[in-house]
């Protein structure tokens, strides 16, 4: 992409409604607008980093044997009248009326949705294990709508729903999501921890929270400083071996970690003082196992083997996919501006021209973007006729991890130089040593499909 022909409306004074540096760094590097409280229009920055948010998601739950499929927005009322939820949920849930006077609500979570189709097609044991999710627009109507988009009231959330003839079953897909979460948030160059915590409206008592931590988050959080040593890695991992899933669940979960709500002082004590953290931390996703709760209300039947009826179990799993841009600017960022994890990144790497309209320089700009779009990477080519300040001030504020700086004085002596955002490092190269490098960086890391 040429900047020059780009949609990219940064914003050189803070703006003074934003509290926290996500928020400010997404609406100063053009990436979101405020259309109503809590509601946002997405910019092409900010749209294009949601979308690789996004994929990574849906690869990691297809990886997983989850299905994907699409509900919709507006829900009618009469499924959670049936769940007994819609006189429950309260002020959150945003309730409309539609010209026949029927009621109808914007979906803040979809399992009464979901349970109806499952009841409608689904009757035996033959037809499960399943685990159906989408990723879709959720509205709640929080009382207070803040920090952009870590507290919307339109968001945009993955829910997962598993279905199960026993608990042991349910539980697998529980751990599978564990699982699957985890290699998302890292993929995304996140550590999120999970934490026990409490089931809330959704409802279930055994639900782990997954939590970034950052001063900035809206929990309070307690654990033992050994879980942040934990990293998922590489690892082989099948999703359909018990063992393993529950080995990994064992893994992140033996340690104390706990959000406030569930917290425990004495079991906290128990862990070495030197261990001991009380922190604040951004709540990135949530997995429930709740049992028979929706299918008992909603008569979701199976036959077991044995012919017998019974509810089937059940379990639902959210990540928060808007709310991730900020966790992560929150987790990754410095005083000049955003700086992108690789695996999330708008654009692969930035491409700063010292001297539009010098001839030599700009062949060999055109020349790094050609090469850098054939091996499959995209660029942010800043073709303007700006100063150089601007432009590496545009840079750092959207946060690309490389950028590679084309001046007429290095392509005398046949270089242009390759900066790390994250380090500020810079080295000298050949232009084709420094697509090179870029190539390899990439080639280590997978990265969202955007568009
Ligand atoms: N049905 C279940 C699981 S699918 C559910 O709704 N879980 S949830 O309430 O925990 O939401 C899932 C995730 O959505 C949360 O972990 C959080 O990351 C995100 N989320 C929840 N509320 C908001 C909000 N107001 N703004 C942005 N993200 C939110």
């Amino acid at each position: 992409m040429r900047l020059s022909r780009y949609f990219l409306p940064v914003l050189k004074e803070n703006p003074s409604e934003a509290q926290i540096v996500s928020h400010r760094y997404m609406l100063r590097a053009g990436m979101i607008k405020q259309s109503a409280a809590g509601i946002y229009s997405w910019l092409p920055l900010g749209f294009k980093v949601l979308k690789k948010i996004e994929t990574i998601v849906h690869e990691e739950q297809m990886r997983a044997g989850h299905i994907p499929m699409l509900m919709p927005t507006l829900q009618s009322a009469d499924l959670w009248k049936e769940s007994g939820r819609y006189d429950d949920y309260g002020q959150e849930m945003l309730r409309i009326s539609d010209r026949h006077g029927r009621d109808m609500l914007y979906g803040p979570t979809n399992e009464e949705l979901i349970t109806d189709i499952f009841r409608s097609h689904v009757g035996s044991y033959k037809d499960l294990p399943l685990t159906l999710y989408h990723i879709q627009w959720k509205f709640r109507d929080e009382i207070r709508p803040r920090f952009g988009v870590m507290r919307g009231r339109e968001f945009y959330m993955k829910d997962g729903y598993n279905f199960d003839l026993t608990k042991e079953d349910a539980l697998h897909a529980y751990n599978r999501h564990l699982v699957s979460y985890l290699r998302s948030y890292e993929r995304m160059g996140l550590q999120a921890i999970p934490m026990r915590a409490d089931g809330g409206p959704i409802g279930g008592d055994y639900t782990h929270e997954f939590l970034v931590l950052a001063d900035t988050g809206e929990s309070e959080v307690f654990y033992d400083s050994a879980v942040t040593d934990l990293t998922f890695g590489d690892r082989a991992i099948d999703y359909d071996s018990v063992e393993q899933c529950q080995g990994v669940l064992e893994e992140f979960t033996s340690k104390y970690a706990r959000t406030d709500e569930t917290h425990d002082e004495a079991l906290f004590n128990e862990v070495p003082e030197e261990r001991r953290r009380v922190a604040r931390g951004i709540e990135v996703g949530q997995i429930f196992y709740f049992g028979t709760k929706y299918s008992e209300a909603l008569g979701a039947n199976v036959q077991g083997p044995d012919g017998k009826q019974s509810p089937v179990h059940m379990g639902s799993h959210g990540i928060g996919v808007s709310r991730l841009l900020g966790a992560i600017i929150e987790a990754s960022h410095d005083d000049k501006g955003i700086i992108w994890p690789e695996g999330v990144t708008p654009f692969h790497c930035g491409l700063v021209n010292l001297k539009q309209g010098d001839a030599e320089a700009d062949a060999a700009c055109e020349s790094l973007y050609e090469a850098l779009t054939a091996a499959g990477l995209e660029p942010l080519y800043d073709d303007r006729k700006e100063r150089a300040g601007g432009k590496f001030a545009t840079m750092d504020l959207i946060g690309l991890p490389w950028r590679i700086t084309v001046g007429p004085r290095g392509l005398k002596n046949g270089v242009v130089e390759l900066t790390s955002r994250r380090s500020g490092e810079s080295e000298e190269l050949s232009p084709e040593a420094a697509v090179q490098k870029i190539v390899e960086i990439y080639a280590n890391h997978q990265t969202g499909r955007g568009f």
